[in-house]
């Protein structure tokens, strides 16, 4: 009998629900739906061999000390006080030279963030915090020799949270805690394949050596998060070498995508020889996905897990973006089974 993958998820994570998003000053519809979550666990419950499904430990405060400020913890606590069913946008975005801001006071967010599309509100803490219990369980099982593979069902996502401010529609970067729990092992590489580059984990470990990031995402120039992301983004200090960023243009097909994950990426995780691996699996590089702008297909997302489960490394599969929500759950099974395909057979 082969090997069930255990996946972690809680309840509470769909709490968080917002209902819009501003993004280029328009009022849009939010991607980062519940429904997303649902359909996920739908398609792994389809499959009861392949998947053992759990609910996390509730995580430390430290652990979201380790990689956050205090403040903009203390800010998310703050905004449980919001009356029920209202939401914040921030939209005032100070300069952070010679301002002070209070981060008991929801009104002073935009200090604490850097886009209008990750709203707070009462429940925002709640599924922020167990979403980041979702990596920091799935880490623990990795860390602890339990297994060589877990996938944390994360919503809210992570990967654009940086250490002091949330934005992205990220409140705790889930990746980084899983790094961070696996970096006292040995060195840790990250794969960020979302759509978008993953800026919040960059920045968290931008000077760190013993932490490789690697991302492939669409260019910076065109796409979200516009500011960071690209080549020249390459490391600072004793880290400098250890962030590879690999910007592509829209249209990438699978094909095109396989190839500048195994001729690019994974030859620098390999060169990197890490003791163990962090994935940031985004899946709006979906053809049909509503944000990207990427042609992956259900069957190439098998591939890339494929690809990613030769690599033979203890890993933690960390749940990012994909909006094409239809088609998510078929697309998160696919790239699954894949990563246990591939880590399954020789080469
Ligand atoms: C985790 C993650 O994937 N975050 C992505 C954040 C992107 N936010 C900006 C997207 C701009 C929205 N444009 C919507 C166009 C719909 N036709
Ligand atoms: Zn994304």
């Amino acid at each position: 009998m082969k090997k069930k993958l255990n996946v972690y998820f809680h309840g509470d994570q769909l709490k968080h629900k917002p209902v819009y998003e501003w993004a280029f000053g328009e009022k849009l519809s939010h991607p980062e739906t519940t429904t997303r979550a649902d359909n996920i666990l739908a398609a792994l419950k389809d499959d009861p061999d392949a998947y053992a499904l759990f609910t996390p430990e509730k995580a430390p405060l430290q652990m979201l000390r380790d990689i956050h400020d205090r403040r903009l913890i203390s800010l998310y606590k703050a905004a449980c006080n919001l009356p029920e069913g209202e939401t914040f946008y921030p939209s005032l975005f100070p300069k952070r030279n010679r301002v002070i801001a209070d981060e008991h006071d929801i009104r002073h967010s935009g200090y604490f963030c850097f886009d209008s599309g990750t709203p707070l509100a009462s429940t925002t803490w709640l599924a922020a915090t167990w979403s980041a219990a979702c990596a920091d369980s799935a880490a623990r099982l990795i860390e602890l020799g339990t297994d060589t593979a877990a996938y944390a069902l994360c919503r809210p996502p992570g990967h654009h949270a940086t250490r002091d401010l949330f934005g992205g529609y990220c409140y705790f970067n889930n990746a980084a805690i899983c790094a961070s729990r696996l970096r006292k092992h040995g060195r840790v590489a990250i794969i960020d394949i979302d759509f978008h580059h993953g800026n919040g984990t960059q920045g968290i470990f931008y000077s760190d050596p013993e932490v490789l990031f690697v991302s492939i995402h669409g260019d910076p120039k065109e796409f979200y998060p516009f500011y960071w992301g690209h080549e020249r983004e390459s490391g600072r200090g004793a880290g400098m070498g250890f962030n590879i960023n690999i910007p592509i243009p829209e249209g990438c097909d699978g094909q095109e995508y396989l190839r500048v994950l195994s001729k690019k990426a994974l030859l620098a995780i390999k060169k990197f020889a890490p003791a163990a691996l962090v994935v940031s699996a985004g899946f709006d590089t979906y053809r049909e996905d509503p944000i990207g702008r990427f042609k992956l297909e259900t069957a190439d997302f098998h591939h890339v897990g494929e690809a990613l489960g030769k690599l033979k490394l203890p890993t933690v599969i960390v749940q990012e973006g994909g909006y094409c929500t239809d088609k998510l759950g078929a697309n998160v099974s696919s790239f699954l089974t894949g990563f246990s395909c591939g880590a399954r057979r020789d080469k």
